[in-house]
């Protein structure tokens, strides 16, 4: 009894193991994220707080010779930004622990233009200390912006001296407010001028080897526009001298228009909401990560109006995208899976779980995915992943549904990358498709859903 027994499981095992062995996952197509830079996409949307002297003179750029006495918030509190954020669906937060004016809202050592030489908490205060625990506090991701263009540093011309000043900040941001989760290095302002960014990055690897150095940095570059918006054609991978690296994009974009900092008179500019969701769809539903910036005022708060239209756009999202008509359970079916494995079937792009993915045998580049939606159902918005673990792969795809018997194109575009959103007028359907036309290797598609959504259309109000 107990010979038959381990004789059947060790055929059971030879069986298991076999098929285990037989159907490999896609060899990842190189470049891929890191672990840090894939977690950062998966964040898709974070807050941007510019906050400096700058809020107490009604200016962008200050020119620092700026009086730090003027810089007195009447009732800062880090909490309401990281809630404000946190209610948004925000995941990460960067503030300005310096910006070109030279003016730091941590009391660094290296410096007296800063917090220390201001009235505010009779110079004990610490901006960056109280957001970076409000961030932990509330689970969201801590970033600084530290500028490399400092006008109000007297050793600033003298590149070598100023490099160490440079760095010695660095160290203070590094090692004293916890883990920090981005770097950003703005490039604006230092035409001219050459800093030796290898050490800056060496210290930060060395201080905080989770960070992400953004934009004037090797892992997440700027979109290139400060309109919030990724190009259609949206590659993470990217030429660097010779060789190619993953370098996701990161769209940065004021949510009053033109307006970093503060200003009086800057309610008028606030974006309505149907820019702010075009904004999203052109960022996070281009596969780019959207940092949008919501500036504290004089008091050192988020303006409520600002909060009230952030939250908006919050809500237009998540009811656009809670339910999912392609959802699990529904039938469907690929014109290819991979080795006939069911751990990488067409199930696996409904199941809402980022890890899963229908993929294709090797080779196979074109393929369709069909579902059936059980009956006619209306939609307006597709949404398609691809597995970015194992690299970006589609080159260009195609959404069909079968209405009046006839297959139609509903969107049709190019890349997928970690996250495509497309909107449409409504379609009424029971059978849809998603399509892939061109890939650099197999696919490897981890969501395919379709959504309706009940927002206004873009207005200009
Ligand atoms: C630009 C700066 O000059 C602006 O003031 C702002 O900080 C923006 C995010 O980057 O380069």
């Amino acid at each position: 009894m107990s010979i038959h027994y381990s004789a059947f499981a060790i055929v059971a095992f030879v069986l298991i193991s076999s098929t285990a062995r037989a159907v490999e996952p896609p060899a990842p197509l190189l470049p891929v994220p890191t672990p840090e830079q894939l977690a950062w996409q998966e964040r898709e949307f974070g807050m941007f707080c510019h906050f400096g002297i700058n809020t107490f003179y009604d200016q962008e750029w200050g020119e620092g010779t700026e009086d730090p006495a003027r810089f007195r918030p009447t009732n800062f509190r880090a909490r309401q930004w990281v809630k404000a954020a946190k209610k948004a669906g925000m995941k990460y937060l960067v503030v300005t622990a310096k910006h070109h004016d030279g003016f730091c809202l941590f009391p660094s050592a290296h410096t007296e233009h800063s917090v220390k030489a201001s009235p505010w908490r009779k110079g004990k205060g610490d901006v960056v200390a109280d957001v970076a625990e409000a961030c932990r506090r509330h689970g969201i991701m801590f970033g600084f912006y530290l500028s490399p263009w400092d006008r109000h540093e007297p050793c600033y011309d003298d590149c070598a001296a100023y490099d160490a000043h440079f760095k010695n900040q660095l160290r203070e941001l590094l090692t004293g407010y916890g883990p920090v989760g981005e770097v950003w290095f703005d490039g604006a302002g230092t035409e001219g001028h050459v800093y030796d960014w290898p050490a800056y990055y060496a210290l930060i690897r060395e201080l905080q080897p989770h960070a992400l150095i953004a934009i004037c940095g090797p892992d997440i570059r700027w979109v290139g526009n400060e309109q919030g918006y990724a190009p259609e054609t949206h590659w993470n991978v990217q030429p660097r001298g010779n060789e190619k690296v993953w370098h996701p994009a990161e769209c940065d974009v004021p949510i009053r228009k033109g307006q970093w900092f503060f200003h009086t008179d800057g309610e008028k500019n606030l974006k309505s909401l149907a820019e702010l969701v075009d904004i999203y769809y052109g960022s996070v539903g281009r596969g780019a990560v959207l940092l949008l910036n919501v500036t504290p005022d004089r008091r050192g708060l988020l303006p409520e109006v600002d909060v009230v239209r952030l939250h908006e756009l919050q809500r237009v999202i998540a009811s656009t995208f809670e339910d999912d008509l392609c959802a699990e359970g529904r039938p469907c079916a690929a014109s290819n899976v991979r080795g006939n494995d069911m751990r990488f079937g067409a199930r696996k792009a409904l199941d809402g779980d980022p890890v899963t993915y229908w993929a294709t045998d090797d080779g196979v580049t074109q393929a369709t995915l069909e579902v059936d939606l059980g009956m006619p159902r209306t939609f307006n918005r597709a949404m398609l992943q691809e597995h970015i673990a194992f690299g970006q792969r589609v080159e260009a795809y195609e959404v069909a549904a079968q209405v009046d018997g006839e297959w139609r194109t509903v969107t049709s575009g190019t890349t997928i990358g970690y996250k495509r959103i497309d909107r449409f007028e409504d379609v009424t359907a029971r059978r849809v498709r998603l399509i892939i036309r061109k890939s650099l290797a197999c696919p490897t598609i981890s969501r395919f859903g379709l959504f309706r959504a009940t927002e206004e259309p873009l207005t200009n109000e």
